[in-house]
C-alpha cells in the first residue's frame, strides 16, 4: 500500500503528518526545481504554517525530468522526511507540495500556473548552472543553448529565466501584478544574480519586459540543510518504518537554516514561525555560509573521493582530513568574511565539522563534486582572491581547488575513470584528458576563464601554488597528501 491522502492515517503514531487539512490548502508559491532540497527545506518551513495560513500551498514544478512527479502524484505530493543524526532519528510526513508539474512535458500548465493570480511567490532551487550565467561574473550566458532556445520560442520556454519573463509577461497583460522570485541557491548575493540575468533576458526579449523586470522583487536568502540523494535501501528503511511504501522519501540532518530579505510586496507565509530569520542584508551570511561551509564540503569531497572515501564521513575520517578543513575554515576563509553581528564563528565552525560527521547522512563525495566549474568561484576562488590581495596564505584553499582539477580530469589515482558531472566536463576533458604535467595541467584550466576570471587566471603566485598543490597529489595521492595535516 502507497502513501497518500487516503492511508494517513495508517501511519504509526509517532510519525509527524500535516496538522491541517490538504484539500483546503491554496497554491500560493510556485517552486521550480523541485529536487531533495526543497522538500527537505523550503517545503518543511512552509508545512509549519499551512494550519494558520493555507494560501501558500506549493506547485512543485520539475524543469527537466518527470521523476518527482511521477514518484509523487501517485502519493498527492506527500512525502517522508527522515531527520536524522548520531543522537536519534525522526519521521515527518509532509504535505505542503500540492501540485506537481514537468515543464517539458506541459510548459503551458506551468506558466499559467505562474501566472495565476493567487500566485505571489516564485522560488527556484535549481542548482548553480541552471541560472544559464557566467559563474566567475554572474552575468547571463547569452550563448548558453537554453537561452537562445527561449529567445526564439519564448511561450514555450526551456530555461527557469524563460519560464519567468513568460509568465511576467503574461501577468502584465492581464494587470496582476509581479510575483516575488526567491531564490534558494547557494550564489552569493543569489537574489541579485537571479534579477541580473532575468532582466538581462527581459531586455533582449523586449525592452517594455525589462522595464518590468527592474521593478520585481528578487530578496536574497541564505539556505543550509545538508540532504544527501535517496537510495533504495532509504526507501526500503521507510517502507519498514511506515508500513506503506514512499517512492522518494527525503533524508536529511536536524540542522536547518534560512535567512531572508524580508522583500514581499504580495506578502509571504510567516516563515519566522517555523525558525527562519528576517534580515536586511542576507551577503554576509551567503558570504560565510559558502566560504566555510560549501568550500569546505567541495574540499572534502574532491580529497575524499580521490583517496577513496565514498561519504563525507568516511572523508572525515581520514588521517589529516579534518585538522585541515578545520585549518582551511579558521586561518583561511574566516579572515575573509566581513563582520557578523550576533554570530559566533568558532561556534559555527565548530557546529559544521560535527554535521559532516554525521555517521548516520551517507553523503557521497560524488554528489558533491558534481559541478565543480560551476560552484568553485564562489566556495574557494573568491576566497583565494581575497587572500591574495591581503597578502595572506591560502596553501588548504589552493589544494582543494588542485584536487578539483585532479578529479575534473576524469582518472582516479588508480588510472580508473570517474563518472565526472559537470556542465563543463566534456570542455575539461578536452583541454587535460591528455596532459600529464601538473604545470601544463594548471595551465590548461586556467584558460577557463569563465571559472578563474582574468585576475586569477594571470595571477603567478596562484598558479604556483596550484602547481604546488597538483605536484603532491599527483606524486603522493590525496590520502598521503592528507597526513600531512594529521596533528
Ligand atoms: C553541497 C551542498 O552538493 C553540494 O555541493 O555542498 O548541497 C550542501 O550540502 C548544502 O549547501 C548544505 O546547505
Amino acid at each position: 500500500m502507497r502513501l497518500s491522502r487516503l492511508t494517513l492515517d495508517r501511519l504509526p503514531e509517532g510519525v509527524g503528518r500535516p496538522g491541517y487539512d490538504p484539500t483546503c490548502v491554496i497554491i500560493g508559491i510556485v517552486h521550480l526545481g523541485i529536487g531533495a532540497f526543497h522538500r527537505a527545506h523550503q517545503a518543511v518551513f512552509t508545512e509549519a504554517v499551512l494550519a494558520d495560513d493555507p494560501a501558500w500551498g506549493i506547485s512543485g514544478v520539475s524543469l527537466r525530468s518527470p521523476d518527482t512527479r511521477d514518484a509523487l502524484k501517485p502519493q498527492d505530493g506527500l512525502y517522508t522526511l527522515k531527520i536524522q543524526d548520531g543522537q536519534g532519528e525522526q519521521l515527518q510526513v509532509v504535505g505542503s507540495i500540492v501540485e506537481l508539474l514537468c515543464a517539458p512535458e506541459d510548459p503551458e500548465a506551468v506558466l499559467r500556473r505562474m501566472a495565476d493570480p493567487a500566485t505571489r511567490i516564485v522560488s527556484l532551487t535549481i542548482t548553480e548552472k541552471g541560472y544559464c550565467h557566467n559563474p566567475a561574473t554572474g552575468t547571463l550566458d547569452e550563448n548558453h543553448p537554453d537561452i537562445v532556445h527561449d529567445l526564439g520560442n519564448p511561450r514555450q520556454p526551456r530555461s527557469a529565466v524563460g519560464f519567468i519573463v513568460e509568465a511576467l509577461a503574461r501577468r502584465k497583460r492581464a494587470g496582476i501584478a509581479p510575483f516575488t522570485l526567491l531564490c534558494c541557491d547557494n550564489l552569493p548575493s543569489n537574489g541579485h544574480v537571479l534579477k541580473r540575468v532575468v532582466t538581462r533576458f527581459a531586455e533582449l526579449r523586449d525592452p517594455v519586459l525589462a522595464d518590468l523586470a527592474h521593478g520585481i522583487s528578487c530578496p536574497s536568502t541564505m539556505v543550509d540543510r545538508i540532504v544527501p540523494a535517496t537510495t533504495d535501501s532509504d526507501r526500503d528503511a521507510i517502507a519498514t518504518a511506515l508500513g506503506l511504501e514512499d517512492a522518494w522519501p527525503i533524508m536529511t540532518e536536524p540542522f536547518q537554516q534560512w535567512v531572508i530579505e524580508d522583500d514581499f510586496p504580495l506578502g509571504r507565509p510567516a516563515w519566522e514561525e517555523a525558525g527562519a530569520v528576517f534580515v536586511d542584508d542576507v551577503a554576509v551570511f551567503e558570504m560565510m555560509k559558502l566560504r566555510l561551509l560549501n568550500g569546505s564540503h567541495s574540499t572534502l569531497a574532491y580529497l575524499g573521493y580521490l583517496a577513496g572515501a565514498e561519504t563525507v564521513a568516511e572523508a572525515m575520517a581520514l588521517p589529516g582530513m579534518e585538522a585541515l578543513i578545520e585549518g582551511l575554515m579558521r586561518e583561511e576563509a574566516t579572515p575573509t568574511l566581513p563582520p557578523l553581528q550576533g554570530i559566533d564563528l568558532a561556534a559555527y565552525r565548530a557546529d559544521l565539522l560535527r554535521r559532516f560527521r554525521n555517521p548516520k547522512l551517507r553523503h557521497r563525495t560524488w554528489q558533491i563534486a558534481m559541478d565543480g566549474s560551476q560552484k568553485l568561484p564562489q566556495r574557494l576562488l573568491g576566497t583565494i582572491r581575497d587572500r591574495l590581495k591581503a597578502g595572506a596564505g591560502y596553501s588548504r584553499l589552493a589544494l582543494g581547488v588542485a584536487a578539483w582539477m585532479r578529479y575534473a580530469r576524469g582518472l582516479d589515482e588508480r588510472g580508473q575513470a570517474i563518472d565526472v558531472r559537470d556542465p563543463h566536463a566534456a570542455r575539461i576533458a578536452g583541454l587535460v584528458r591528455d596532459v600529464v604535467e601538473p604545470e601544463r595541467i594548471v595551465d590548461a584550466y586556467l584558460t577557463m576563464q569563465d571559472v578563474f576570471d582574468a585576475d586569477l587566471a594571470t595571477s603567478a603566485p596562484f598558479r604556483l601554488a596550484l602547481v604546488r598543490a597538483l605536484t603532491r597529489l599527483v606524486e603522493e595521492g590525496s590520502a598521503a597528501t592528507l597526513r600531512a595535516y594529521a596533528r
